[in-house]
């Protein structure tokens, strides 16, 4: 059992229920091992099983790639009978689908890419591919819809010009937020960025490209962001920040939590497995924030584990969350941070610097000498204030 210093301990606090809002993504509970290098490790999982199993160990949501949950290729017939199934699966559970997203990067046609593809031929495939796999989202109650442009991108930069692809890319979105208006699907839009990989450069790389595309898009407050760990750590940013800025903009529709170290390839490591300190201000940002949308996991375990080890993974990702979330709690009710937050001065940042602007306030400060030689002398005390932080997370208070 852990004890909390500070209010919450037992572990029952650390026991995942439908209500801390845990999902998992068909394709990482079913990742099978492959990749570059080698094949398979492990069995595919039979979707209707993840769910049953993910309902056992106290998730509340499942996410899926149209392909995950139907076979591309499949006959509508095929299409009808696996996605009844399926609802008969999450009726049984009590496991809902809390976000739905298109696969345009495993087939061969997506090669050049997807939406940006150089070819107008499958950038109108890919448009139609979408539209269904929206309809299955819409059928499952998918409230969100997710866009990680895989394959959009190039490696030879003569191929593509990138005022070109953004139009398309932005005319594939308008016409996918038209096409959720029209059947008046209660859904909204997500984008996922990601630096590179599998393409060399991927067009929307990090969330501040991506806030920005969204600006310039026809039905702007139907779309916002899908933000993942890995993504943003790869380009060597803060993930901690990139939420925080999303938030701020209002567009955190999405989250997908993992672990990833900087600079390396997309890893998908259990969350919190890396960067210790960014997850733990990432949990308390989240719980602080009001934000009320899904904990989804896009990551997988490690591909030296059995079956048995797909669920030790899942199970740490919902548990090492829930303790940071109460180490955060510890955070806000231990004195002696707080009293380190008052000597940092972190409450002064909320204070308005110097309120609407009037022509006279503009020369009453402009005029007013200030002193920064004296402004200059106060330390900020952060040394203290961070130590204080690792020792809450090394478990020394
Ligand atoms: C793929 C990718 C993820 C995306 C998924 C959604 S698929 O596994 O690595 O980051 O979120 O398309
Ligand atoms: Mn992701
Ligand atoms: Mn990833």
């Amino acid at each position: 059992m852990i004890h909390f210093k500070g209010g919450a301990s037992a572990d029952s606090a650390l026991t995942p229920t439908p209500a801390d809002k845990f999902s998992f993504g068909l394709w990482t509970v079913g990742n099978s091992g492959r990749d570059p290098f080698g094949d398979n490790t492990r069995a595919r999982l039979d979707p209707n099983d993840s769910v049953r199993k993910l309902a056992e160990l106290g998730a509340f949501g499942i996410s899926m790639h149209d392909d995950d949950l139907v076979p591309f290729g499949s006959s509508l017939h095929e299409r009808d009978e696996i996605v009844g199934r399926f609802k008969g699966t999450l009726d049984e559970t009590g496991l809902v689908v809390s976000m739905a997203t298109t696969n345009l990067f495993g087939h061969p046609v997506f090669k050049d890419g997807a939406f940006t593809s150089n070819d107008r031929a499958v950038r109108r495939y890919a448009i139609a591919k979408t539209m269904r796999a929206i309809d299955i989202g819409a059928e499952l109650g998918a409230p969100t819809y997710v866009f990680w442009g895989g394959r959009e991108g190039v490696e030879a930069m003569a191929a593509k010009r990138p005022a070109d692809a953004l139009d398309r890319y932005r005319e594939a979105i308008d016409f996918l937020c038209g096409y959720v208006l029209d059947r008046k699907y209660p859904m909204r839009f997500a984008i996922e960025p990601k630096p590179n990989e599998p393409r060399g450069d991927t067009f929307l790389p990090t969330v501040g490209h991506a806030l920005a595309f969204i600006g310039a898009l026809e039905h702007p407050e139907m779309v916002g962001l899908n933000p993942e760990t890995a993504h943003e750590t790869m380009s060597g940013l803060s993930f901690y920040h990139a939420v925080a800025q999303t938030l701020w903009h209002g567009k955190l529709f999405h989250i997908d939590l993992n672990g990833q170290k900087i600079g390396r390839y997309d890893q998908d490591l259990r969350f919190g497995s890396e960067g210790l300190k960014d997850a733990f201000f990432l949990v308390k940002l989240l719980e602080e924030s009001g934000y009320a949308g899904p904990r989804h996991f896009d990551a997988h375990a490690y591909r030296n584990e059995d079956a048995v080890g797909v669920w030790d993974f899942a199970a740490g990702c919902m548990r090492t969350y829930l303790i940071l979330r109460a180490k955060a709690r510890q955070f806000a009710a231990d004195p002696e941070i707080q009293a380190a937050l008052a000597d940092s001065s972190v409450a002064e940042l909320a204070k308005p610097t110097v309120g609407a602007y009037s022509t006279e306030s503009a020369a009453a400060l402009r005029d007013a000498p200030g002193d920064p030689n004296a402004l200059a002398v106060r330390g900020y005390g952060n040394e203290h204030l961070d130590q204080l932080v690792m020792e809450l997370l090394m478990g020394a208070r």
